[in-house]
């Protein structure tokens, strides 16, 4: 397994739309562990594929808190065909937009139906964080960010601080 490079915020390969999986192959397995790594060691809670360059609909998720008990969760071509009326809001951060966070509204709970590891199709029920945590994924595979919820002065306020943060670490580089 190796560590990718996760890309951030201003980029424009994160407004990009991902393209549905033909085939669950070998060569998608070892991305998919690449993934994991590279989330577990950030660390998140989530990674979208978009997020390490590549234009797949492809996430991986681990909300665990334990350490020991690992329960990740691979996720091809998701596709939502629920979502609930009641919301529920928690406070989001995401590894393409560092140091930032907010809360966030979104439906409590919402079904979900996609392929996993092994190419098989499943169906997943989910409420609370893992809910909110599936969606905020599934917007990066439509090049949605959380920012994208909030008001346009908040949004460009976190952009500009991002944009800010960039500059510094070319400046350290030269
Ligand atoms: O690590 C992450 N934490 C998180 C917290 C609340 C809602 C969503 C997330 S996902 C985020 C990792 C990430 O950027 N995934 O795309
Ligand atoms: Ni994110």
């Amino acid at each position: 397994m190796s560590k990718r490079k996760i890309i951030t915020e201003p980029d424009p390969v994160l407004r990009k739309k991902s393209n549905t999986l033909e085939r669950v192959d070998d060569e998608l397995r070892k991305l998919m562990d690449d993934m994991l790594e590279t989330m577990y060691e950030a660390p998140g809670i989530g990674l979208a594929a978009v997020q390490v360059g590549i234009l797949k609909r492809l996430i991986v998720i681990d909300i665990s808190k334990d350490d020991k008990k690992k329960n990740p969760l691979f996720i091809i071509n998701p596709k939502i065909i629920y979502k609930s009326k009641k919301t529920s809001t928690f406070e989001e951060g995401c590894l393409s937009l560092p140091g930032h966070f907010a809360e966030i509204e979104r439906p409590a709970e919402c079904h979900l139906e996609y392929l996993d590891y092994n190419g098989k199709q499943k169906k997943l029920k989910a409420e609370g964080l893992l809910s909110t945590c599936i969606q905020h994924e599934v917007d990066h595979l439509d090049g949605i960010l959380f920012i994208d919820y909030l008001s346009k002065l908040k949004k460009d306020m976190i952009i500009k601080k991002l944009i800010k943060q960039k500059k510094e670490i070319t400046k350290i580089v030269i």
